[in-house]
């Protein structure tokens, strides 16, 4: 199944994880450096063990392609994953729209990364220096929270656009089936785009954990059987990645088993 290398994941932490103390009190079973691969060509990797609802996740991708990092937006369309972070005037210090599309140079200016990568990517697609990094050491300080997917590149062969994901810590259970989404949406509308079919969807994780109180999830959600991937179906007149809106983004033929309850570490 395309959400195999999840699954396998899940079941590595499981059994193989070390069991420590986290930031947040609740403790983790973890392991450090991993890595899974997901074919786009195959499928869209929403997975089917579990029912994932994306209308979150796309709003949050269109939010950080609009450099934004006010939560006005998710507000207004009701999306509140940022809301326990933001100050009291929505604002969250400079995350990941801001680093992407306006990451401070030194002489006083700003590099707009997402636009570099796009026209690199038209014009130089075998350069290995496709890269945008949301990892600004010089300001991690005043993020309300410092990016947990820091930094990724893409990487063009045989018309394919493949991107890896670095993710320095990642919450298995309830983060990470939203990352892989997330960043399989984005690689696929930079593909179309730049005109190229996606390739690979490469996502690399530095710590790597279950919460111990999501282990009973994971175990329940490692009995299921997954189903037949659903397709991403995007609005084929977009031909500018910052022109996409809402409507122009869809999931098809999505079949899943129920839901999995579980409660989020802060
Ligand atoms: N987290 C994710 N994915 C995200 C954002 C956050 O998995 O996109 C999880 C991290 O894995 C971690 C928590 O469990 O949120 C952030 O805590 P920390 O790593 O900053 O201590």
């Amino acid at each position: 199944a395309l959400e195999q290398p999840y699954l396998d994941l899940m079941r590595t932490v499981m059994e193989q994880g070390v069991d420590r103390d986290d930031r947040t009190g609740v403790g983790t079973r973890s392991v450090f450096g991993h890595q899974m691969r997901f074919d786009l060509s195959r499928g869209f990797p929403l997975l089917t063990t579990k029912k994932l609802h994306l209308r979150s996740i796309i709003h949050e991708l269109l939010w950080f392609l609009k450099g934004d990092t006010n939560i006005g937006y998710l507000k207004e369309h009701g999306v509140r994953i940022w809301d326990e972070w933001a100050d009291e005037s929505g604002n969250l210090g400079p995350v990941y729209g801001y680093q992407w599309r306006s990451w401070p140079s030194p002489n006083g200016g700003s590099v707009d990364q997402i636009a570099n990568v796009l026209e690199q990517i038209r014009n130089t697609p075998q350069s290995r220096r496709l890269i945008v990094s949301a990892w600004n050491p010089g300001q991690v300080d005043e993020m309300k929270l410092p990016p947990c997917h820091c930094l990724f590149q893409f990487y063009v062969a045989n018309g394919r656009l493949s991107c890896q994901l670095y993710q320095r810590s990642a919450d298995i259970f309830l983060g990470v089936p939203f990352n892989i989404a997330s960043y399989a949406l984005l690689l696929s509308m930079v593909a179309q785009v730049t005109g190229l079919e996606p390739g690979e969807f490469v996502h690399t994780l530095g710590d790597a954990h279950l919460y111990s109180n999501h282990l009973e999830q994971a175990q329940e959600q490692l009995s299921r059987t997954p189903k037949a991937p659903p397709r991403l179906s995007l609005n084929p007149q977009v031909t500018n990645l910052f022109d996409f809106t809402f409507d122009d983004i869809s999931i098809e033929e999505y079949e899943s088993h129920p839901h999995i309850k579980a409660e989020v570490a802060v």
